[in-house]
């Protein structure tokens, strides 16, 4: 089968480099987005998210006519889904996105077409995706009721790049593919071979959506290992940092790095969606979980200690992103420990992100956005809460003096 046009709905961190990624094999690529604004964007050949090179290839794809962004569907022969899958109240997966983006593209569905979930999910939804489209098409049979002879064919592949290296490892990693029958799969697995030159490895719809929520959850899991060691370790006076570094040494240990929680929005929330599914099966991925999500407190007990030994004390918080090297603030354990800082009125508190222009609402007038040295120069508690590069160049003499709490072993 050869694919003529191509729609990718949702058009964010994973829908547009997916998009221009197609675009760049020369697939005809509709892009579809229920944000005007992000439309609008793409089709002046502009981006509205950052990632590295993807402005590039965008520009490129649209300009020489493989790429254009609607809000409205179009026919097309393969669609991708990739919206969010955030969760709700409760720790619930809330699949409303998927809903809406799978009812919008029934009524452009026809007769030998591919759907393909690239969406984080729980387990069986792409089964109810394949049915919320059968509930508005009943002219068309689906899979989960006609099986291999389906008019419509219908898999699951989840997106597993790495924020930051997305173009490289969207086409060099390998690929999962759940069919919801075996045809189904080996379609979809023709449409990814276009770009991937990582494995496609054919299986179920639903072990799929379970690897993806089995990659973040070991990660989580493994994290919060690293991270309960830190506590354990400023109990008995250790340092962690030397610790990991020599238990690493053994060839069967390979311990992550602690750090001041675990934030952006895969793998704090990817191990809820197991948790929910098997709450009585799933106690440690749900401890790692409370684990992971209580090491902030354990960041801001450590600073309110510290600072009751000063009057008024100017607090440096290094870092407000997720992670080293991003500009992403989204579910950033660094943020709400500066927040809370703020908000407990310990003292005078100071931002240093050098890759944001300004502060988010969250801090907006509690917090100062400073320069590195001029932080540095005033500081007398200094939080190093992301590892970005230019914090790991620092000068340790500028720390003389000063009380230093590294949660991210930069000056170990
Ligand atoms: N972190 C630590 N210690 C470590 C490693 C990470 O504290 O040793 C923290 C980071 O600082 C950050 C959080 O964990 O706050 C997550 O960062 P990350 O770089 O581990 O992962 P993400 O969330 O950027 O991307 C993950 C990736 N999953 C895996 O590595 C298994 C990516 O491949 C997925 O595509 C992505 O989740 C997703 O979309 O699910």
């Amino acid at each position: 089968m050869s694919f003529n046009v191509v729609s990718v709905v949702g058009l964010g961190y994973i829908g547009l480099p997916t998009a221009a990624a197609f675009a760049a094999r020369r697939k005809k690529v509709v892009g579809v987005d229920v944000s005007q604004h992000a439309v609008d964007t793409i089709n002046r050949g502009e981006i509205h998210i950052v990632e590295p090179e993807l402005d590039m290839l965008v520009h490129a794809a649209v300009s020489e006519g493989y790429l254009r962004a609607t809000t409205v569907p179009e026919a097309a022969d393969a669609f991708l889904i990739a919206v969010p899958t955030p969760f709700m109240e409760g720790n619930k997966p809330d699949l409303s996105y998927i809903e809406a983006a799978s009812r919008s593209i029934a009524p452009v569905l026809k007769k030998g077409d591919l759907v393909v979930l690239e969406s984080t999910s729980p387990v069986g939804a792409t089964e109810k995706m394949a049915q919320w489209m059968a509930d508005l098409r009943p002219d068309l049979t689906f899979p989960q009721h006609a099986g291999e002879s389906s008019d419509i064919r219908v898999a699951h592949c989840p997106e597993r790049v790495l924020p930051g290296h997305v173009i490289r490892e969207l086409v060099e990693n390998d690929r999962v593919i759940g069919g919801m029958t075996r045809k189904c799969g080996e379609l979809a697995r023709e449409l990814y071979q276009t770009f991937v030159q990582g494995d496609c490895i054919l299986t179920d719809a639903r072990t799929a959506e379970m690897c993806k929520l089995t990659e973040n959850s070991f990660r989580d899991v493994n994290i919060a290992f690293a991270n309960e060691l830190s506590i354990i370790a400023d109990e008995l006076d250790i340092n962690v940092w030397e610790l990991i570094r020599l238990a690493n040494r053994h060839p069967r240990v390979s311990i992550l790095q602690p750090g001041p929680g675990v934030g952006g929005h895969c793998i704090a929330v990817d191990p809820w969606f197991i948790v929910d599914s098997a709450p009585e099966q799933s106690r440690l991925i749900r401890t790692a979980r409370l684990v992971n999500d209580d090491k902030p407190r354990h960041v801001i007990d450590r600073v309110k200690k510290a600072a009751d030994r000063f009057k008024e004390p100017v607090i440096a918080c290094l870092g407000l992103a997720f992670k080293a090297n991003i500009d992403d603030l989204r579910e950033s354990p660094a943020l709400e420990i500066t927040r809370t800082l703020a908000d407990m009125r310990l003292g005078r508190v100071l931002a240093v992100e050098p890759n944001i222009d300004s502060l988010p609402a969250a801090l907006d007038g509690k917090v100062e956005l400073c320069d590195l040295l001029d932080a540095l120069g005033i500081a007398d508690i200094v939080i190093v809460l992301v590892d970005h590069v230019p914090f790991k160049r620092l000068d340790t003499v500028r720390l003389q003096s000063k009380v230093v709490i590294d949660t991210r072993g930069l000056l170990a």
